[in-house]
């Protein structure tokens, strides 16, 4: 691997957010392109970052630091992918449902899939049944994913899967589904097709559901 992607790649771990952007562009001085950047710098320091977050190595704040590290580069490489049409590893639309306000976890699980290579539709927060439902009309997505914090707001993870189904696309797309008040079996309960615990579960689930 290039010296540069390999400064990268350690620049995400350490979460030095404050460098990441001039290393992009150094990168693309050198010649490389939007696609090796991704490919090689970013998403191997991204997917280190959730091994050691899923192990214990990291917590939440590190974490939020490395995303805003790998965000920062992919803010000077997005236009020349979008540009060059390089192949994403696939769309995810992603909110956090109706009447919940919490978007710190949702935004993590953004950034890692981001990491993975997906184009990350995020829906904010008090998100609407319909409006799923309307962007998944809009943008084909091959996930959506939903996030709860309160126990009150998990029931609109349901109506949403029901939005879905009398749209007749819940077919369409995977429904992944988390937050701290969710399990794996409210997600069997309510017909999603899987739930992840953690932001770098729900990246990896991502990658699977996508593949
Ligand atoms: Co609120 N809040 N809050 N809060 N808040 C909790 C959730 C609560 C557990 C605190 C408590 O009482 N101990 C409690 C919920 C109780 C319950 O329902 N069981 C609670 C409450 C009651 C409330 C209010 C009702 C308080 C009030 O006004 N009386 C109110 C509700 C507002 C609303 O939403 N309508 C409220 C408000 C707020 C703030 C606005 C002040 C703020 C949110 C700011 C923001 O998000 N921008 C806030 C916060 C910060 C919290 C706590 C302290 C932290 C949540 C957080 O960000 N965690 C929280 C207590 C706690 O959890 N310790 C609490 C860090 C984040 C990285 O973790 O979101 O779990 P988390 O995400 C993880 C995983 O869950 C998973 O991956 C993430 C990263 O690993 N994950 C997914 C999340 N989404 C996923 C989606 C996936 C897959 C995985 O697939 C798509």
């Amino acid at each position: 691997m290039s010296d540069i992607l390999s400064k990268l790649s350690a620049a995400i771990i350490e979460g030095d957010f404050g460098s990441t952007p001039e290393m992009a562009e150094t990168a693309l001085e050198e010649g490389l392109d939007a696609g090796e950047i991704l490919n090689q710098g970013l998403m191997p320091g991204m997917d280190h970052v959730g091994v050691e977050f899923k192990a214990g190595n990291m917590f939440v704040p590190e974490v939020l630091r490395s995303a805003r590290s790998m965000q920062a580069a992919m803010d000077i490489i997005r236009p020349l992918l979008a540009e060059t049409g390089i192949d994403q590893t696939g769309k995810v639309i992603i909110g956090t449902v109706k009447g919940d306000l919490h978007d710190i976890g949702k935004n993590l699980v953004g950034m890692m899939c981001e990491g993975a290579g997906f184009e990350i539709i995020d829906l904010g927060k008090d998100v609407e049944p319909d409006a799923f439902v309307e962007a998944v009309k809009e943008h084909s997505p091959n996930i959506l994913g939903m996030s709860a914090l309160l126990t009150t707001t998990m029931r609109a993870m349901e109506q949403t899967i029901k939005a879905l189904e009398e749209a007749g696309i819940r077919d369409s797309v995977k429904v992944m589904i988390g937050g701290a008040p969710v399990t794996k079996s409210f997600a069997e309960k309510i017909g999603a097709d899987g739930y992840a615990a953690n932001a770098a579960s729900a990246s990896d689930m991502a990658k699977e559901f996508a593949a």
